[in-house]
Order: C-alpha cells, then sequence, then structure tokens
C-alpha cells in the first residue's frame, strides 16, 4: 500500500528541536516490534549466541542449541540480556521466545525512554514450558507505565544448570500519540465545549473560533506573509501571536485583495475582498522563536478557508525542517474538512517532503505501519492517504505573482475525529533529498460548529 522510503527517517537531526502536545492519531491497535539492539552481561562468543542474536524476528526454528539465538559464556551463569527497540511505547506485554531450556528467567524490568530508570516488573518470572516456547508477560498496569524502550531479562542458570537460550524479544504497547487526547468517541463530545481559540485583536475586534497553527522555532530577521483567503464567502479575521502572547491582527487587507488559489481539495477559490492578511518581521532576539497563527471567523461565522504562509526556508544549516504544530479545535472536527496540508516549492531544485511526526519527533505511521509522510503527491508509493499530484494547481503569493504546484510538490489531508480534539498535528516540512530552496505552506482548513 501506502509506503514512504526508509530514508526520510535516516537522513533526520532532530535533536534541538521540540514540538509541545502530542500528534494527534487514530487510537488502534497497538503496534508490536521486535528487539532492533542487545547488550548481556555474557555471550558465548562474538558472533553465533551473542546478544544481537536475540534481536529481530525469530529465526531459531526448533528447540536446541542454536547459534541464532543468545547463550550466555557458561551454563550455570547469572546474566541479564538487555534489549532495546526503536519506537518508544506505553507498553502493554512482552514475550520472550526460548529456543533452548527455558526456566531459568527469574524476572524482567523495563528501561523508561525518558529517564532511562529501570522498572522492575513483579511476577515475571517463567514458571518453565514447552521448548521452544514464549514467555508472556502481560503489563496489567499498563497506564501507570511511562513510555518504554527496552527490556532486562535476568537469569539464574544455576539451578537448570544449561543455557536457557534467547532467540527473540517481541515489545507489545502504544505509541505515543494519543498522549493528550483525552475525549470519548461519542458523538456528543463536542458539546460544551469552546469552538477554538478566543483572541482580542489590537483593534478591539475578537473572536472564539479561532484555529491555531503554531511554527515551532521560526528563523529570526525572516520576512514572512501570512494570508487567510476564505472559500464561498467565508470571511476570516487573522492573528499573529508571537511567545508572550502579544498579537497583530488583520480582518480584510487592501493587499490581498487579488490572492486565490485552486487546490485539490478547495476547488477554486477566487479572489475576496474578505481576505486578511499580516506581514511581519520575527524580530526576537533568541535565535529562533515560535510564533503562532490564528484564523477565525468573523462574528464567529463558520466556513472555509486556505493559510498561505510565505517566507519558508529550506536551507541546510536546518536541514531537520520546519515544523507546524495544528491544534485540532472542537470547530475544525465540527467543519467535516480534513486537515489539509500542502507544501509548494518556490526554487525549482527544490524538493518539498512533508511528515508527521509525534511529541518526542519519532514519525508517525497509521497502523498498518505506513508513515504519514508524503513526498511528491499523486504517487501513491511515496505519499500517504488521499493524494492528487500538485501540477496544475496553485496559490496566491505576494505582489500579485502566482506559484503554481509541480510534480515534486507535497501534500497530506488528515481526517479530524472528536477525540483528536486538544491533540496536535505535527508536520515537519523539510527538503526531499539534498536540495534547498524557499517555498510556501499552504493549509486548507475547516471551522464549523457542533
Ligand atoms: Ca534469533
Ligand atoms: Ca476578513
Ligand atoms: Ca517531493
Amino acid at each position: 500500500m501506502h509506503t514512504v522510503k526508509r530514508w526520510i527517517i535516516a537522513g533526520l537531526c532532530l535533536t534541538s528541536l521540540w514540538v509541545a502536545g502530542a500528534t494527534a492519531q487514530e487510537e488502534g491497535d497497538p503496534i508490536r516490534q521486535w528487539a532492533s539492539s542487545a547488550t548481556a552481561t555474557s555471550e558465548y562468543s562474538s558472533d553465533g549466541w551473542n546478544a544481537m542474536q536475540a534481536t529481530g524476528e525469530p529465526n531459531t526454528e526448533e528447540c536446541g542449541d542454536y547459534r541464532t539465538a543468545w547463550a550466555s559464556a557458561r551454563s550455570n551463569g547469572v546474566d541479564t540480556l538487555t534489549v532495546y527497540f526503536e519506537t518508544p511505547v506505553y507498553p502493554t506485554q512482552v514475550n520472550i521466545h526460548q529456543s533452548y531450556n527455558p526456566g531459568s528467567i527469574t524476572g524482567i524490568s523495563l528501561i523508561a525512554y525518558e529517564s532511562e530508570t529501570t522498572i522492575t516488573v513483579n511476577n515475571s518470572a517463567d514458571p518453565g514450558g514447552p521448548c521452544p516456547g514464549v514467555l508472556t508477560v502481560n503489563l496489567l498496569e499498563a497506564d501507570e507505565l511511562p513510555l518504554i524502550i527496552g527490556v532486562n531479562i535476568e537469569l539464574d542458570q544455576r539451578e537448570i544448570g544449561n543455557w536457557n537460550e534467547i532467540d527473540a524479544v517481541e515489545l507489545v504497547g502504544y505509541m505515543d500519540f494519543a498522549a493528550e487526547l483525552e475525549n470519548s468517541n461519542s458523538d456528543n463530545a463536542l458539546e460544551g465545549l469552546p469552538l477554538g481559540r478566543s483572541v482580542t485583536c489590537d483593534n478591539g475586534e475578537s473572536f472564539d473560533n479561532g484555529i491555531e497553527v503554531k511554527v515551532v522555532q521560526m528563523r529570526t530577521r525572516s520576512i514572512y506573509t501570512v494570508t487567510a483567503v476564505g472559500l464561498n464567502g467565508f470571511d476570516p479575521v487573522l492573528a499573529v501571536l508571537g511567545e508572550s502572547g502579544r498579537g497583530l491582527c488583520n480582518d480584510d487587507d487592501n493587499t490581498a485583495t487579488f490572492y486565490g488559489a485552486g487546490l485539490p481539495t478547495t476547488g477554486d477559490v477566487p479572489p475576496s475582498n474578505l481576505s486578511a492578511q499580516i506581514i511581519f518581521e520575527n524580530r526576537d532576539t533568541d535565535a529562533f522563536s515560535d510564533i503562532t497563527f490564528v484564523v477565525g471567523g468573523r462574528n464567529n461565522m463558520s466556513g472555509e478557508f486556505v493559510l498561505i504562509v510565505e517566507g519558508m526556508v529550506s536551507s541546510e544549516a536546518d536541514g531537520a525542517g520546519d515544523v507546524f504544530s495544528v491544534l485540532v479545535s472542537p470547530g475544525m472536527v465540527a467543519s467535516g474538512v480534513n486537515l489539509n496540508a500542502y507544501m509548494i516549492s518556490v526554487t525549482e531544485v527544490f524538493d518539498p517532503l512533508i511528515a508527521t511526526i509525534d511529541a518526542e519527533y519519532n514519525f508517525v505511521q497509521d497502523d498498518d505501519k505506513n508513515y504519514i509522510a508524503c513526498d511528491d503527491a499523486g504517487v501513491e508509493s511515496l505519499c500517504w492517504g488521499e493524494s492528487t499530484n500538485l501540477s496544475g494547481f496553485y496559490v496566491s503569493r505576494s505582489e500579485n505573482r502566482v506559484l503554481p504546484g509541480g510534480s515534486k510538490d507535497a501534500m497530506l489531508s488528515m481526517p479530524l475525529k472528536p477525540d483528536y480534539v486538544g491533540g496536535y498535528y505535527n508536520f515537519v516540512m523539510r527538503s526531499a533529498g539534498n536540495t534547498y530552496g524557499d517555498y510556501i505552506v499552504a493549509f486548507h482548513m475547516g471551522i464549523g460548529e457542533p
């Protein structure tokens, strides 16, 4: 189905950035993963029977002393095998595949992802069983456990006096997507909630159904132009808030009246004298700072709009990309409109890519383990979900110019549900390869009333 090339993961260096909140994501089945790395207090040899033999899927086909499983140095040793996994999870189960002499595991402990502390799991000793066999440890108090990245497996082989070999270890648990999403699935989940962000503008105008879009650590001393264009008569009001919460607002802007758009999810959006625009320079003294845009409807009206952000640059210096974090509001969900994100290159050689990330900058996968990411819209193997080749589409840009879409440009169309409210969709906008240049981000979103 939809797969995104693996290299989009390997090329990242995200340590200097952060994102508040979790990514909104459908709660589904837990993910299952095999250990990806391992160490042990001893190993029988440095290649066969070494700790790495306990990583990956089980590959020891029958009970016996095979080099495809980990074995300690001595047949009667007291040892610990430690395995690590790629994705931290809130764990529900650990499965230890044993391929020789099960019965010497005295217990397991879990390694917390953030604190790296160790959490002992009570009553996790192996009573012994068939060979080959799986020791399943269910973690009944899963809700109390932090994100887990590794498992220590303690063995005391003195009694049995023969190697208890371990072929593979599986960790089952939930990713961090839904950490801040608390609402139920009920149809009434939106009742009684505020529609969105309330903003009082410097000119005294106010709205209460705002959608918040945060740009994380925007480059300073750069000029950004943000424009909101309504569909079908929707009259947008736009606010830009700095980290201090102070804001500039604009309702109808003379210089924005020529702005239009034509995108796969919007159809033709003609120019309107109701469009709002703010041009601002990020002058904060820090090298980078967060900027929040809020779009609402004049007099809290419902409708759809396109938000166009000009001035974005992908450079070698920030190859990790720019992060846009959208807070899912009740009004967005009530609109029935997907959260649609577009990334269109201005510089011809630049090849855009959008990926979704969680609060810890892990790339987000769907239930089928497909990355929720898009390199080239309209190419099923390179773009998650519903997408359309952006050739032939366009957005307006400043000075009466039009920016046409191209076949390398990216889009993601994210579904919204009531239980996503309060969570974030975090989009990282970056280069698909080692190309750099200017680009424009556009969001097509809706605000409704529950
Ligand atoms: Ca193995
Ligand atoms: Ca307006
Ligand atoms: Ca691309």
